[in-house]
């Protein structure tokens, strides 16, 4: 597998035939199991899948020693059907090319070679006539030689591998070199009080480093800006071709704008805030002049995803925008350097678009994107929602006025009111800081008398339109979950 990573970031850098059976494995896998893993290893799913492909890969490595030692070619065969499928996982992938293909035969022979030649010494040494071979080397140590020798060089080759692999080594130094226009139109201020002060509340803004990262990319897809083009396709009057010396000429805007993933349970923290610098879509769209029939952008990525987005949402009044910079630096690699759609009040997965390479203007009728057949709407307005943040996940606390803090987000209509309630008694009204707009989230806070024992506290929230949060509990899959959080506290004397 190494001498293959090795081989595919010379002929190949896009596709591995790791990278190609990984993300293979998570095209394929049932929304039901994808939720699961998010569940249990959070943003490390890629490295938890990883491992899990390695110890697969062990596995069936040591299968293939005992039939090959049992029958000559048992094993090999094993071997075979593997780099069969590794060609058909890189046939799957988007970037595949003839070279692609046969880094796998290539990985598939070079293990046959080696599997025949440790079974054969192996033989050698079970042999008791040999135990002395003529040859000199005795057929024992020369079988440990060549694990050990092959071992190493692994070892070797996969620390090669990974730097290699790392083209976004020279990607991230032309980021670190750019340096991002100034905004047209600056971010509104944030509000005094819009961040409440409490110990244990998330940052108003989320620092990049602390964002949530979702995506389907194994690995992060490393683009030079200075060969980036967006293409503008479909049903247009005029396809357009934008690279991004362009972009940063356009006049640029910058928001705060919360976006939120469709998989966030409710009370769950795959939301983030940031500041985007960016040029609105609505003004490339109106360059290449949509026609009346369109109803749907779909934006796809360098790898190959996809995402459907309604037209209306990126033509209206909404600053949805070509984003290059996030908190006041180039978006980072694994947030889509070096441009990336935001688009406020819809769900990630219906277009968040990192990496983006193409907006093909099409219909919901004529296009899916990439969640739609794996059992997901095609439409996904960001549903209204409240956290409750303090006290930290079951920290106890002492009798008497205990502060609760959180905060509720309904992107592009605003929050109006949060409320709390105690072991489903009556709710009361938390006091709600200012928002910096309507298309981020607010912060909350509220001190309520608690006596000892452990307590049951809710959350809701209601938009400025006067509707309030659903309370019908309701799984992420299709459309995004519903439902209050609720804590228990334990409270001491
Ligand atoms: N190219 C690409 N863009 C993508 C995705 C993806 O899998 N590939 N995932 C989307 C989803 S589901 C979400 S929630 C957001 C997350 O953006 P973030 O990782 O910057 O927080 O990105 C969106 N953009
Ligand atoms: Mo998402």
């Amino acid at each position: 597998m190494v001498l293959g990573e090795l081989t595919a970031g010379v002929v190949s850098p896009a596709v591995s035939p790791l990278t190609a059976v990984g993300g293979a494995v998570i095209d394929a896998v049932p929304p039901a199991v994808k939720d699961w893993a998010i569940a249990v290893f959070g943003t490390s799913d890629k490295v938890a899948l990883l491992v899990g492909m390695a110890l697969v890969i062990a596995g069936l490595a040591a299968v293939a020693g005992v039939l090959e030692y049992r029958r000559r070619f048992a094993g090999a065969s094993v071997i075979a059907v593997f780099g069969l499928a590794g060609v058909a996982a890189v046939l799957m992938r988007q970037q595949a090319t003839p070279a692609a293909v046969a880094v796998p035969l290539l990985v598939a022979v070079a293990a046959v070679i080696l599997l025949r030649v440790l079974t054969g010494r192996l033989h050698q040494w079970a042999e008791p006539e040999t135990e002395t071979g003529a040859e000199g080397e005795p057929p024992r140590r020369s079988f440990l030689q060549l694990l050990a020798g092959g071992a190493v060089i692994t070892a070797v080759g996969g620390v090669l591998a990974t730097v290699w692999r790392g083209a976004s080594v020279v990607v991230n130094e032309a980021r670190q070199q750019l340096q991002l226009p100034a905004a047209k139109s600056a971010a509104p201020p944030i509000p005094d009080g819009a961040e409440v002060e409490l110990d244990g509340m998330e940052p108003l803004v989320t620092p990049n480093d602390d964002f949530y990262r979702i995506d389907t990319a194994l690995t992060v897809p490393a683009i030079d800006p200075g060969k980036w083009v967006l293409r503008v396709t479909g049903r247009v009057g005029e396809e357009i071709g934008l690279t991004f010396a362009e972009l940063l000429a356009k006049p640029l805007i910058e928001r705060h704008v919360t976006i939120a993933c469709v998989s966030n349970e409710v009370g769950g923290d795959l939301i983030g805030n940031a500041r985007w610098l960016g040029w609105p879509v609505r003004e490339l769209l109106a360059l290449a002049r949509p026609q009346a029939d369109a109803d749907m952008v779909l934006s796809r990525s360098t790898d190959g995803w996809t995402a459907s987005t309604p037209l209306d949402v990126l033509t209206d009044s909404r600053d949805a925008m070509l984003a290059v910079g996030m908190n006041g630096e180039p978006l980072p690699l694994e947030h889509g350097f070096p441009v990336r759609l935001v688009v406020p009040g819809l769900y990630g997965y219906v277009s968040a678009t990192k990496w983006l390479t193409e907006l093909k203007v099409t219909r919901f009728a004529d296009d899916v994107a990439y969640w739609t057949p794996r059992g997901w709407s095609d439409h996904g307005p960001i549903k209204m929602s409240s956290r409750i943040d303090v006290p930290r996940g079951g920290r106890p606390v002492t009798a008497g006025t205990v502060m609760f803090g959180g905060v509720a987000w309904a992107q592009h209509t605003g929050i109006s009111k949060v409320e709390l309630r105690v072991n489903r008694g009556g709710w009361q009204q938390a006091e709600l800081a200012p928002g910096i707009s309507v298309d981020t989230w607010y912060q909350w806070k509220l001190g309520i008398g608690l006596g000892p024992g452990q307590h049951e506290v809710q959350v809701r929230a209601t938009n400025l339109d006067g509707e309030t949060q659903a309370e019908e509990r309701r799984a992420v899959a299709p459309d995004g979950a519903t439902g209050f959080h609720t804590i228990r506290v334990d409270v001491n004397p």
